[in-house]
């Protein structure tokens, strides 16, 4: 028996002398709080959308075709709702001051209806319809940026058959079709950052389909226009990319969530101005967001992942290398968690986050502890 005991010792220490982690990480959130929204909520933004100082949410309900506006106060509650009728489907939103009166505006992808529609904030937490946008079939996501430098908002947009659409603003809430491209076979993330160090904003699109499978990098020109590059296979079928400067090098990388594969892919940018394809990690079912912070204060980048299939989000700690720890910690805050944010929302300088509940009709919020 004693010497059953004196095992057990001697495989901790080790354990613990080698940084061999066995334990999940502590959960670094205060338990969920439940907020209704309308039927299949698939996107949140985050904005101070009513200019009273605190973080509020809009909420694209794909189900019911609306967008739910959740008025926060600095106690972290969202008391004040409102709903907007949208077009069909409302996949994804994008928010930005389209029209530059310092007040944020949103964007609405109909993913039935196959369109961008404005929706223009007049103060106070009103929104009267702006713009509409034709595109191209299923769209079902995008990323703001000025692309073309004439410092008006602009809007890359991907759909689902096979598109990059470039929507370049005027400043005055209206958008003009710019460059049409073919990024692969269901295109269904996309980001954008300097990924070849240029000062020109680059793309980089995830490619869900099996026909494709893998992520592409489209290389900003300056003029809102950008040139196909590096296609890395990834045959994992990702959904969604982020990216941050995992390794702390100063240039960003990239992960890619693998919503089939049930894995993650690093690729860490290297030196010659390209990325390196790392291993691929385990991770929990059907992952379809992530976002990226120090949630427990080491330095090194974090990640909180929302697994719609597995119905939990993941809290994944970082190391210097780029490389993240097993085993993570799994948590519910509530059925086909789709997308995750993570904003101050009662302003104690802690990173809080708020869940799209997918088959629950709710928006979780998760204080930092
Ligand atoms: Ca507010
Ligand atoms: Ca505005
Ligand atoms: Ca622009
Ligand atoms: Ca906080």
């Amino acid at each position: 028996m004693l010497r059953v005991y004196f095992m057990l010792w001697l495989a901790f220490s080790v354990a613990g002398f080698g940084c061999v982690r066995d334990e999940p990480p502590l959960n670094p959130f205060r338990q969920p709080i439940l907020y209704p929204v309308g039927e299949s909520p698939a996107h949140i933004v985050t904005a101070d959308f009513n200019q009273d100082g605190t973080v509020d949410l809009a909420v694209a309900n794909t189900g019911s075709n609306t967008v739910s506006l959740l008025f926060g106060k600095n106690d972290a509650s969202f008391p004040e709702t409102q709903t907007i009728k949208t077009g069909i489907g409302p996949r994804w939103l994008v928010s930005g001051d389209f029209n530059e009166d310092q007040k944020m505006d949103l964007g609405v992808l109909l993913n039935g209806e196959d369109s961008l529609h404005l929706l223009m904030n007049m103060g106070g937490g009103i929104f009267l319809k702006g713009a509409q946008v034709k595109m191209e079939r299923s769209p079902y996501a995008a990323t703001v940026e000025d692309f073309n430098g004439d410092q008006h908002l602009d809007i890359a947009i991907v759909s689902r058959f096979d598109h990059l659409l470039i929507l370049l603003g005027d400043g005055t809430g209206k958008f003009k079709r710019g460059m049409l491209g073919d990024p692969g076979a269901i295109p269904t993330g996309i980001i954008s950052g300097h990924f070849n160090g240029d000062s020109w904003p680059d793309l980089a699109i995830a490619n869900n389909g099996s026909a494709s499978s893998d992520i592409i990098f489209f290389w900003g020109k300056g003029d809102g226009t950008f040139q196909k590059g590096d296609r890395y296979r990834n045959g994992m079928n990702p959904i969604a990319v982020i990216s941050a400067d995992f390794n702390q090098d100063g240039r960003p990388d990239i992960l890619s969530l693998n919503s089939l594969g049930d894995s993650i892919t690093p690729f860490l940018s290297n030196k010659e101005g390209g990325y390196t394809q790392e291993r691929d990690f385990a991770a929990e079912g059907g992952s379809m967001s992530a976002i990226v912070h120090d949630f427990n204060g080491d330095k090194q980048l974090d990640l909180i992942v929302s697994n719609a299939r597995s119905d939990n989000v993941s809290f994944i700690l970082g190391n210097k290398n780029g490389k993240f720890q097993f085993p993570h910690l799994n948590f519910f805050t509530g059925k086909g968690p789709f997308h995750v944010v993570k904003s101050d929302f009662n302003l104690d300088g802690r990173m809080d986050i708020a869940v799209a509940n997918n088959n629950e009709k709710s928006v979780a919020i998760l204080i930092g502890k």
